[in-house]
């Protein structure tokens, strides 16, 4: 009698560990997973307000001065490859109004300016020569156009439409759609020369005019800076809160009842919210150099400033956006060049070597065969380790065999069922004391977690303390930073 109880306790363990696990809150989609996979990516900018030595071009610069002298697209997205980018994002417009492919929506764009004897098509150029890289591609189009007469009036929402659908059509599958709400009244309009003001809450009609992304490009995230597939961070530095959540619910600001584009700044926007009604993960953007267009003046960031954006961007979770502004003659400036090189080396060498590689784990939960601790070392993030569906706390102790010094940990959860950890810390064998170097709340699509200084041991433990639901984590890795 006591063998059959233990039999049945036995077998209904095994039926309870082998179901599977539910997903918790707001989980990504499909697009929104390639996105995390893409992780740094670049934005261009270049237009004639590259010439005129500004960051935001009036609308009224002569297309006669968007005249690169050797404009060279494989240098760019060679330079940008060398940085570790995975996708690039062209400024087909910007709030100038002018538009680097030969539309037919308005006349100030590249085919009336002396690039390629107004036979050019930027788009085109570097659409082709990311793709060549194996870069993903992307655009910007500003829905601002300090250009477009009709801009203001009820006929430029067809104008802008028309464009993304140019846009849309003929480039190849897109990676990201990406809107900014940046509007700051005044410009040209056709030679008015005044300030145009508009309602941004209706006035470009985002559940219409997404719909045709949708439509035209369902594998293109929308960025806006109150999110859709991904979510401006709030700030244009690079980083994203130490706590940083993947979920994040727009509301419309006081007095309105639409959440739109234009309107961020939340002061959730760098953290997002925990158990948010949407996944829509934060984007990181910030210009390599000061300014999102080229200035002679200014100089790009070191390697070191970039990888610290990288741990505090991709490692929160995040992704990087990084702005890049080829010069008057239509490439990167070789201080750039050096730069990204330098930040991409950076982080192929310190990520080389997962020193966990043939650590013995031990998890004080497993759900089963499926979900074994064998899978935070296999690297492959699509295997997890689980724990069952009553056990939020779990720890698990590696064993390194031999010492290893190491002085940045990564943790990555499986995101398809959510986000669900809330809390973790890391201990390390020292002297034979266990000492805590790290206490944490949100993982997410990857964490990485700087230690104060290098340590050295052959005993860590990672201890899960906080979860609504069963923990599951794909990848763990320690690692030594190298220059
Ligand atoms: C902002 C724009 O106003 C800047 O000029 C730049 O394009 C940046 C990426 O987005 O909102």
């Amino acid at each position: 009698m006591k063998r059959i109880i233990v039999l049945c306790l036995f077998m209904a363990n095994l039926v309870a560990a082998q179901q599977p696990i539910k997903p918790y809150g707001a989980i990504p989609s499909k697009r929104q997973l390639a996105w995390h996979d893409t992780e740094v990516y670049g934005l261009i900018h270049f237009t004639p307000t590259t010439f005129e030595n500004k960051e935001w071009g009036f609308g009224d610069a002569d297309p006669q001065t968007f005249n690169p002298t050797a404009f060279n697209a494989d240098q760019i997205i060679k330079a940008a490859k060398a940085g570790g980018l995975k996708g690039i994002i062209l400024v087909a417009k910007h709030h100038d109004g002018f538009a680097l492919w030969p539309t037919k929506t308005t006349n100030y764009n590249i085919s009336k300016s002396p690039f390629r004897n107004g036979k050019g098509d930027m788009v085109r150029e570097i659409a082709q020569a990311a793709r060549k890289n194996g870069l993903k591609f992307g655009v910007y189009c500003s829905p601002w156009d300090r250009n477009n007469p009709k801009y203001g009036t009820a006929e430029y929402l067809a104008i802008y439409q028309a464009q993304l659908k140019e846009l849309y059509s003929n480039y190849g599958q897109l990676f990201m759609s990406w809107h900014d709400g940046a509007n700051g009244g005044d410009g040209y309009y056709g030679g008015a020369r005044e300030k145009r003001s508009i309602d941004n809450t209706t006035y470009y009609d985002w559940n219409n005019t997404w719909a045709i992304t949708r439509k035209m490009q369902p594998m293109a995230n929308i960025f806006s800076d109150i999110g859709w597939d991904v979510r401006w961070v709030g700030n244009e530095n690079g980083y994203a809160n130490e706590t940083s959540w993947a979920t994040f619910t727009p509301m419309p600001p006081k007095g309105k009842n639409v959440a739109v584009p234009g309107q961020a700044n939340y002061p959730e926007s760098p953290e997002g919210i925990r158990n948010g009604k949407f996944w829509m993960p934060a984007e990181c953007d910030v210009p390599l150099r000061q300014g999102w267009f080229y200035h002679a003046k200014e100089q790009p960031k070191t390697p070191t400033v970039l990888f610290d954006l990288y741990l505090k961007s991709v490692g929160r979770g995040a992704g990087l956006d990084l702005g890049l502004a080829p010069d008057t003659r239509g490439q990167l400036h070789e201080d750039d060049v050096v730069a990204l090189q330098s930040f991409g080396n950076m982080v192929k060498h310190t990520f080389a070597t997962n020193l966990a590689k043939g650590a013995q784990l031990k998890a004080s939960n497993t759900r089963g065969k499926t979900y074994t601790v064998a899978n935070l070392l296999d690297g492959n993030k699509q295997s997890y380790w689980a724990t069952t569906d009553q056990v939020h706390q779990a720890s698990i102790a590696i064993d390194l065999k031999t010492p290893k010094t190491f002085d940045i940990v990564s943790l990555q959860e499986y995101i398809p069922l959510g986000q669900r950890i809330e809390g973790y810390t890391i201990e390390i064998l020292e002297n034979n004391i266990w000492k805590k170097v790290y206490e944490g709340t949100s993982i997410g699509a990857k964490r990485l977690i700087r230690l104060e200084h290098a340590v050295t041991t052959n005993k860590v433990r990672l201890n899960i303390t906080k979860s609504p639901v069963c923990i599951t984590l794909s990848e763990f890795g320690l690692y030594r930073f190298t220059p």
